[in-house]
């Protein structure tokens, strides 16, 4: 198969896995399960690559789910600040200021349940264009979307839309009570049928078990068709939300999610996501081996840090990995 530019290759038709096979992938000896997760890695995709994405919050705070890691539900109260839609002219400042810090996807993110029609919303569309216009591909993540919503999405230029599952269904509801696990597949079912692509992951250390991680891996490996983008995140703890003394999950569970995401999903973009800032280099090393293959960049998330550009620069360099657009470093030093 012949990569393209990114390194990405057409989404195969993965044979599907089960969830007692995602299971028992789980449970193999660590190294065994990257070394085969690395060997998947190379024969979808051009290893040396690493996709960069960077997040702006566009609204922030006040959201009435009650999501209970979030640092922006209006149940919990937390540092955040609350702040209204941001203005169509700033958003674009800043995706033009992330296009030369070397991101080639930026990524909007409203702290909304739902998409509502009306002037916001248009607003928002005008910034997927802009976006685009600016040779950036577009991600946006604002909740729920009915059939209608997703359409003008697309219509749009929208590329990506960021609807994680999160968990697995089973522990679903100690999570969240304010939606159900099956709104969130009717969402991304709305946007597959707009045309959209789907960016859909979720998060660890939420306090589930490694079967329930291997629940929400089956559950995303078996859209159909498969997401073209599965964040992985790391819990971020946030004061004031009911999740935030969760114990913090071994960085071992991470890669071991990659490598299992990577071989049930052999086409997706892995993104090694929220929780880096945790991570050292070489955890996050082991993640790239095991088949992560794309990173957020720039020094915030939404509302929480993420290691700088500089030292994410340098780490790749060091690694020998080329992120896409990132300014060029001298490895080794
Ligand atoms: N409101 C929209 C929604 O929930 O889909 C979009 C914004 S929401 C903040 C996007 C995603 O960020 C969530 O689905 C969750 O996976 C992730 N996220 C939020 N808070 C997080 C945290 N503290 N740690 C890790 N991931 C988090
Ligand atoms: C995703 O899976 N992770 C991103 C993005 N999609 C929207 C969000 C991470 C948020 C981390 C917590 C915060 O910064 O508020
Ligand atoms: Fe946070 Fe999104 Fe949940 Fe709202 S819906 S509380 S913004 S994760």
């Amino acid at each position: 198969m012949t990569p393209n530019a990114l390194g990405a290759v057409a989404s195969p038709q993965a044979a599907r896995l089960d969830r007692a096979a995602i299971q028992a992938l789980y449970n193999r000896p660590l190294l065994e399960l990257v070394f085969e997760a690395a060997t998947v890695h190379r024969a979808h995709h051009d290893p040396q690559y690493v996709q960069c994405s960077q997040l702006l919050s566009i609204k922030t705070g006040g959201c009435q789910e009650n999501c209970g890691y979030c640092s922006q539900s209006a149940h919990h109260k937390t540092p955040v600040k609350r702040e209204p839609l941001m203005s169509t002219e700033e958003v674009l400042a800043a995706a033009k200021r992330a296009k030369d810090g070397g991101a080639d996807r930026f990524c909007m993110g409203a702290a909304w349940r739902e998409v509502k029609d009306g002037p916001d919303f248009d607003r928002v569309l005008d910034m997927i264009e802009g976006v685009n216009s600016m040779g950036l591909e577009s991600c946006v993540t604002l909740g729920m979307v009915n059939e209608d919503q997703a359409s003008r999405l697309a219509d749009a230029g929208l590329d990506y839309y960021n609807h994680n599952l999160d968990t697995g269904r089973s522990h679903y509801d100690k999570i969240v009570t304010t939606r159900t696990f099956d709104d969130r597949l009717n969402t991304l079912g709305n946007v597959r049928k707009a045309g959209m692509s789907v960016c859909a992951g979720g998060i660890l250390g939420l306090g589930e078990d490694r079967d329930q991680r291997a629940e929400l891996i089956t559950e995303l490996a078996n859209l159909e068709p498969q997401p073209e983008s599965v964040p992985i995140n790391a819990l971020v703890p946030v004061e004031g939300t009911p999740l935030s003394e969760q114990q913090v999950v071994d960085w071992t569970e991470m890669v071991r999610t990659v490598a299992v995401a990577r071989i049930a999903i052999p086409g997706a973009r892995v993104r090694l996501s929220a929780g880096r800032q945790e991570m050292s280099e070489e955890a996050q090393a082991m993640c790239f081996l095991a088949g992560a293959n794309s990173i957020f960049v720039g020094d915030e998330l939404l509302t929480t840090p993420n290691p700088s550009q500089s030292s994410d620069a340098a780490m790749l360099a060091k690694l020998g990995l080329k992120g896409v657009g990132m300014p060029k470093q001298a490895p080794g030093k």
